[in-house]
């Protein structure tokens, strides 16, 4: 396979406020991408109009969503920030996908089934259609890593299978085109790090998420230090003893989650973090979650909490990622066209 040059792409949907398992499985390792990398940051509102929602909430949340980038440390500047339909080519290449990837790939997509519940007849086409899109969005700047929370493996492994498809079934129109073996990438997932599945802080065997309807299964990027606190003291565990080793965390998944976003918070592992706490009762492991926590994500919510209130800057930030990742998209989606046989 051809070699390609080394670029990150990631996006993260405007669906609600960000949480903790936004931050620690994608947002921190965002920043730590863009020192080594080139990076493209999307906010992907077109990815959140799959379920219902409110079009005066998209945009607010679209706002909210760029400035928690912002305040986490993503320089706007270095890279690529913008929202995803403002640059049509992310939906022209996922219709040209579309008819690349197979219905059975698609049936399998585990969170199609979670997000549509029981009333899967009624579910958004555009819900089914969602991990397409997700490969469109990577695959139109030939990106070849993606930072992402566990959650959304399938969705990168089905990205590689669609790229080695276009790749296979257009291979002499790429090859004489001088693209080599392959036109996209095969992008890889770059799941790292000791809270890749931040869960519930009210049930163990759920993942966090923007969506759950219980404010105190999640910690928001903008709670105060009170709400902090107090979620993770209400945080639900159980009777024994914090272990002292990782063996001790099996069969425990409270226990181990909150260890797990303490490792992550505090960049050590949990075999470090156990070292400290282990044979302790969980109240004082507890209460210096709460404090690192806190520490962690006060400059975040501060900066939030500024850019919240200066739409005019954020607005600037998004039209200008948009002029960047245009100059991207746009010749690469002409390659496809020309590859695929559209006239332009
Ligand atoms: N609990 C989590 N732990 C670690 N990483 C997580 N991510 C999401 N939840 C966790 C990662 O955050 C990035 C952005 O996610 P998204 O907004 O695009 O969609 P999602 O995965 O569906 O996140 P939510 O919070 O569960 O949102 P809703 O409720 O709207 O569906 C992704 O990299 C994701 O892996």
């Amino acid at each position: 396979m051809a070699k390609f040059p080394e670029l990150v792409f990631s996006g993260v949907q405007p669906t609600g406020n960000l949480h903790l398992g936004n931050y620690l499985g994608a947002l921190k390792r965002f920043v730590e991408m863009q020192k080594t990398h080139p990076c493209i940051y999307c906010v992907v509102d077109l990815h959140a109009m799959t379920m219902p929602h409110d079009p005066a909430t998209l945009r607010r949340t679209t706002r909210e969503v760029t400035a928690a980038f912002l305040a986490c440390g993503i320089d706007p500047k270095k890279n690529a920030v913008f929202n995803q339909s403002r640059v049509a080519e992310h939906a022209e290449l996922a219709w040209v996908l579309d008819c690349v990837a197979r219905l059975g790939w698609l049936n399998r997509m585990t969170q199609f089934k979670e997000k549509a519940g029981k009333d899967r007849e009624n579910a958004s086409v555009g819900l089914y259609n969602y991990p397409v899109l997700m490969a469109a969005d990577i695959l139109l700047y030939r990106a070849t890593h993606v930072p992402v929370g566990e959650d959304q493996k399938q969705h990168l492994e089905l990205a590689r299978d669609i790229a080695q498809k276009f790749n296979n079934d257009f291979a002499a129109g790429i090859a004489e085109r001088g693209y080599g073996d392959g036109f996209f990438p095969l992008p890889e997932p770059l799941i790292q790090g000791p809270a890749t599945r931040v869960m519930s802080l009210r049930d163990g065997s759920k993942k966090m998420s923007k969506s759950d309807p219980s404010e105190y299964s999640l910690i928001a990027l903008t709670d105060d230090p009170d709400a902090i606190a107090n979620k993770i003291r209400k945080a639900k565990t159980d009777p024994g003893a914090l272990p002292s080793e990782v063996e001790g965390l099996a069969g425990r998944p409270e226990a181990d989650n909150l260890v797990g976003i303490y490792a992550a918070l505090a960049d050590e592992s949990r075999t470090e973090v156990l070292a400290r706490f282990g044979g302790g009762q969980f109240s004082a492991f507890k209460t210096a979650l709460a404090e690192l926590t806190v520490a962690r994500l006060a400059p975040i919510r501060a900066e939030m909490l500024r850019l919240n209130a200066d739409p005019a800057h954020v607005d600037s930030v998004l039209a200008e990622g948009a002029r960047k990742a245009r100059e991207i998209a746009q010749p690469n989606m002409d390659a496809v066209k020309d590859i695929v046989g559209l006239i332009r």
